[in-house]
Parts: structure tokens; C-alpha cells; sequence
């Protein structure tokens, strides 16, 4: 087994060693191409002098190491090639991932995401709206335009709906290069329980006229990207829009929706990946024409090359993650866990419809065993959970699961073959570094605890005479 793995999971032990573009994978001629020009536009970029009146000063905390492009210091009208750099990230990566922050892998096992504990993407800034003298306008190529309020909204029938929702980027950064926002890994997920109304019925109401071909979604925030200002805005094709399951929602968890959530109002739709829910509705256009903005037609985009237009993003793919068995390292988050039998468990969803089956690799993907699927929820879009008894023996183990949807879709086990330039739907399979060791689990034992050291080399430290009896009783 390989043991070169450094970071607890995502990366294939292999993958580091695959930034040059000589080396033979799934790259395609296009993405060479690409990779050479990139670099010899790198190769200018660091000798040319910076323009007069550019800023100098940037952020101080901008990485910037060999063998990596350096993500721009000001605003540009295209996005920063994909990086170079496989196991680096620029401080601009790093303060996009504490804006939007992922799931904690650990709420893996609950049936519902803990309020907060669920991913979030957000492009711009979060709105400030009040509830007070909230409404959506229904508008464009529709009969009966309307303005709905909250309770003109709650009025309406009201559904309760388990999603899992998605990113688009997920697995982002298991890609090398990898495209540079938000530097998602497998924790851009979570699974509310969600309560609102269809949106069918209020369409209905509106009346599509006949030429109707799109239903535009626009939030509130606004901003720019590809240097271009704009409100945050995706539509769905009519049909899409008209499926039952497409909601407005303004609770989570039977909860008002978090500022960061959308509040007071969003748009849920289930199947697709997480940008066709429309946080802080502002407002539903119905169009008699496909909808070209910036989230539609240039981002959201499956592209190979630069320039291309490149599939629409639309449904997620078929997708598993493990709950981290035993307890972590703290920088390295690789988990250790005691000899013996152990219940590795786990989620798997997709867009296409139900999962079919999970397996699961102890050995680096090398073997795989079918996993047993244990419906944790009545609803058709939440994810399914998956269980498998494991014999664990002392030494080091990679754990990796892998599904298949209704549709007949399985993971790849190298994340590369879903490579895009945006890094979007990258559903390769998980791997978790896993360290059988005796004595694990054993600081519990008593309060204070019983530390001791699991790693060679680490300096002891001692453990209180005393004994707090009555917490040992609480165990
Ligand atoms: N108005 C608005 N809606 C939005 C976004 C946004 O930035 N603005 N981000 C989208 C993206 S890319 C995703 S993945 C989901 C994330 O929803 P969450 O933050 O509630 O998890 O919201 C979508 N809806
Ligand atoms: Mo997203």
C-alpha cells in the first residue's frame, strides 16, 4: 500500500506527482495545450514590471511558490487560470474558504445537518433584508404579474423536504492545476430538512404565456465577476422549473433561514447542484428566451479549454463520503483508531435518482466490498446511508467508498477524469488515511484524562494524581 499520502482525504497518493503536463492521464490534448501556454504567460507575468498605477501593496499574505501561478492581486475580467501548485493555496483561496465554509465531516452520521452546520457558498455579500414588508415579484411573460409576501407565501400549501444540497465546485481541489474559488474538497454539502411551498401552483397562477421557455431566478446580492457587475441570477428551462419537488423555502430545520442561508426566502431545487437555489429571492421573471448571464453562460460551464463554452453544470452527480471513523490529528486530520471490529458508515446521493449500491475499499481501492444501504429518510432527494462491518488490523489503511445511481452511474476512483477548467462536479471517490494502533481510544478512560503519546517521538506529559470519581462515573 502507499503510504505517501499526507493529507487525510481527497487526494489519490499519487496525484501530487502529476502537474506535469508530459505525464500521461487523462488530460486531454486541449488541457495540454493549455498547461504550456499557462506556463510561459507565468514565465512573463513574474519578469514583467507591473504597470504604473497598479497597486503595489496587495495582500502581504499572497503566497507565492515556485511552481505556482500566482492568483491576481486585483480585480480581473477573466478568472485566474486553473493553479499549478498542488498542495498550496493562495491567501485569496484561504479567505474564500472561511467565508463559505464546509460541512464538518463528523455530522456525516446525524439524519439532518445541525443548524449551521451545513456548507455555504456565498459570491458577493449577504444581503441585509427584513421579513417586515418582504415580497417576491412574479413578472415577464406571464398573465397575472404578482408580488407574493411571506404570508401571502405561508398561506399557500406548505411541504417539509430532506435535501442534500451540493456545490458545484465540490472536489474542486482534488484536481491538479486546480481552478481557483473556493477551494472545496468534499466537504461542500449539508442536509437540511427544508419547509416552504411548491413553486409549481404560483406559477400556474401567474399563467406562462405560450411563449414562455425559462423561469429567471434573481437574488438580491449583487457583485462583480469576470469583471462584470451583476446580481446573483440563474434560471431552469420551464420544465424543470415546473417539477414538483422545486420549492420556496423560508425555514431550515423548522427554523427562519439564517441571513447566510437566504433569508427570508430561497429557492430549493433538489436534484440540481447548489446554485440553482437562489438565495435572498428578489424576484421570478419568466423569459421567452434562454437566459445568457454571467452564472449561466460563462460560469456553472463544464469547459476543457479556455473559451469554450462548454456543457451547463445541471445535476449532481452521483457522489459518497465517509464518516471519519475514530479521532483525528489535528493538523493533519488523519484519523487513528483501536484494533477490532468496527461499523464504517457513510452517506451517498445523486442527482439522477436513487444510489443502488456502495462499495468500500480498506486496502487504497485495490479490493471492494458492497456496502449495506440504510434509508435514513423518507424523501426522495436526502441521502442514502451506507454501512459496512470492518475487521481493522494494526498498521495503516485507506478507506474509500464509491456509489452507483438508478442511472447506472459510478464514481471515479481518479477524481482527474472529471477534470474541467472550473473544477466543477468533481466526484471522484474519497479516501480517508486511517492508523490501526493499539491504545487508541484510551485518554477517556479516566478524567482527567489518561494522556499519553501515539505518535513516536512526542514528548510525554504528565498525567494529575487526582481523579475526578465522579465524572468516571458519568461515562
Ligand atoms: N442569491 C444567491 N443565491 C445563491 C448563491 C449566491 O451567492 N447568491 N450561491 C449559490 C451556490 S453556488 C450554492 S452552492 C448555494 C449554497 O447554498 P448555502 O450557502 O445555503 O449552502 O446557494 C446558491 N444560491
Ligand atoms: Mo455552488
Amino acid at each position: 500500500m502507499s503510504m505517501s499520502l499526507p493529507a487525510s482525504d481527497s487526494a489519490p497518493p499519487r496525484a501530487s506527482a502529476r502537474t506535469s503536463p508530459n505525464e500521461p492521464g487523462p488530460a486531454t490534448p486541449g488541457r495540454r495545450q493549455f498547461l504550456a501556454t499557462s506556463a510561459a504567460a507565468t514565465a512573463a507575468a513574474l519578469t514583467a514590471p507591473r504597470a504604473a498605477g497598479q497597486l503595489t501593496t496587495g495582500n502581504p499574505l499572497q503566497v507565492k511558490p515556485a511552481n505556482c501561478t500566482t492568483v491576481p492581486d486585483t480585480p480581473t475580467p477573466a478568472r485566474p487560470d486553473p493553479q499549478n501548485a498542488s498542495r498550496v493555496f493562495s491567501a485569496a483561496e484561504t479567505v474564500l474558504a472561511f467565508r463559505n465554509h464546509g460541512m464538518q465531516a463528523e455530522f456525516l452520521r446525524e439524519p439532518l445537518t445541525p443548524l449551521g452546520g451545513h456548507y455555504l457558498l456565498i459570491h458577493f455579500d449577504v444581503p441585509h433584508l427584513e421579513a417586515k414588508g418582504y415580497s417576491v415579484a412574479i413578472d415577464g411573460r406571464v398573465r397575472n404579474p404578482t408580488r407574493l409576501s411571506l404570508d401571502d407565501l405561508k398561506q399557500r400549501p406548505t411541504i417539509k423536504q430532506v435535501v442534500t444540497l451540493e456545490c458545484a465546485g465540490t472536489g474542486r481541489s482534488t484536481l491538479h492545476p486546480r481552478a481557483v474559488y473556493v477551494p472545496w474538497f468534499k466537504e461542500a454539502m449539508g442536509q437540511y430538512q427544508w419547509t416552504g411551498t411548491p413553486l409549481r401552483p404560483i406559477l400556474e397562477q401567474a399563467g406562462l404565456l405560450d411563449d414562455a421557455v425559462e423561469v429567471l431566478f434573481t437574488g438580491w446580492d449583487t457583485g462583480i465577476d469576470l469583471g462584470v457587475e451583476h446580481a446573483f441570477e440563474r434560471s431552469l428551462p420551464i420544465k424543470e422549473a415546473l417539477r414538483d419537488e422545486v420549492m420556496l423555502a423560508w425555514e431550515h430545520n423548522g427554523v427562519p433561514l439564517l441571513p447566510q442561508h437566504g433569508f427570508p426566502l430561497r429557492l430549493v431545487v433538489p436534484a440540481w447542484y447548489g446554485m440553482a437555489s437562489v438565495k435572498w429571492l428578489r424576484a421570478i421573471t419568466v423569459l421567452n428566451e434562454p437566459f445568457r448571464g454571467v452564472e449561466q453562460s460563462k460560469v456553472y460551464r463544464y469547459q476543457q479549454v479556455k473559451g469554450e463554452p462548454g456543457e451547463p453544470v445541471t445535476f449532481k452527480r452521483v457522489h459518497s463520503l465517509i464518516t471519519p471513523p475514530g479521532m483525528p490529528d489535528l493538523i493533519t486530520r488523519q484519523r487513528f483508531l483501536a484494533p477490532g471490529r468496527v461499523t464504517l458508515q457513510g452517506v451517498a446521493w445523486s442527482g439522477a435518482g436513487r444510489i443502488t449500491r456502495v462499495e468500500v475499499s480498506t486496502d487504497d481501492a485495490a479490493t471492494w466490498r458492497e456496502a449495506t444501504l440504510v434509508p435514513v429518510s423518507e424523501d426522495r432527494f436526502a441521502w442514502t446511508q451506507w454501512r459496512i462491518d470492518w475487521d481493522a488490523g494494526p498498521g495503516e489503511h485507506i478507506l474509500a467508498c464509491r456509489a452507483t445511481d438508478e442511472a447506472g452511474d459510478v464514481q471515479p476512483v481518479n477524481p482527474e477524469n472529471r477534470w474541467n477548467r472550473q473544477g466543477m462536479g468533481v466526484n471522484g471517490v474519497q479516501r480517508v488515511h486511517v492508523t490501526v494502533q493499539g491504545g487508541i481510544g484510551a485518554s477517556q478512560s479516566r478524567v482527567p484524562s489518561a494522556a499519553h503519546v501515539v505518535v513516536p517521538g512526542a514528548e510525554p506529559v504528565t498525567v494529575p494524581g487526582t481523579v475526578n470519581t465522579l465524572a468516571a462515573q458519568q461515562s
